[in-house]
């Protein structure tokens, strides 16, 4: 049997010097891209968080529902805010509540919580995306720029019938 070499280690080549050069700067150049992109690339959606427990988030999004309720949609009601005001979108195993039908072109105060475990707010084909945890709202200032129906999934896995957490978000002209 052969020992190992007691010095396994050689100068590196040229080349491989070379490597580890370029792999260093491209390290440096990511990392001061990061905070740069943060405010250039314009992909981070300003929300603000509060703290919020479930039966009050519960009772805000029943009081808006009973006042801007317009429809109904497979069981769920369909909700018709008024443009500058406060929406509530509740996550739940296993369903968006209410189906919110806004306008174009006008802008709201977008809340969401959920009321038992994680879930991830999904709004197809926007690549809109939102971590949603239990005991927190999150208010996001929202202005559709197109209309038609964007479907919303739930995207953060949260259980048996994670698939079904399906909705949408009705945008008017
Ligand atoms: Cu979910």
């Amino acid at each position: 049997m052969l020992a190992p070499q007691q010095t396994w280690w050689k100068p590196l080549h040229r080349i491989e010097r070379s490597w580890v050069l370029v792999a260093f700067v491209w390290c440096i150049f990511l990392t001061i891209m990061m905070p740069i992109w943060f405010f250039m690339g314009r992909q981070n959606v300003p929300v603000t968080t509060y703290r919020v427990d479930a039966e009050t988030y519960q009772q805000l999004v029943a009081d808006f529902v009973d006042q801007y309720q317009v429809d109904t949609l497979s069981g769920v009601p369909v909700v018709e805010p008024p443009p500058n005001s406060d929406v509530y979108l509740q996550a739940r195993q296993w369903q968006w509540y209410p189906v919110l039908k806004l306008k174009k072109g006008e802008t709201y105060r977008l809340h969401i919580s959920s009321l038992d475990v994680q879930h991830g707010f999904s709004l197809q084909p926007t690549n809109l995306n939102l971590q949603i945890l239990p005991g927190y709202d999150y208010v996001a200032t929202l202005t559709p720029t197109q209309s038609g129906d964007f479907a919303l999934v739930c995207n953060e896995y949260c259980g048996i019938a994670h698939h079904l957490m399906v909705s949408k978000i009705i945008v008017t002209e």
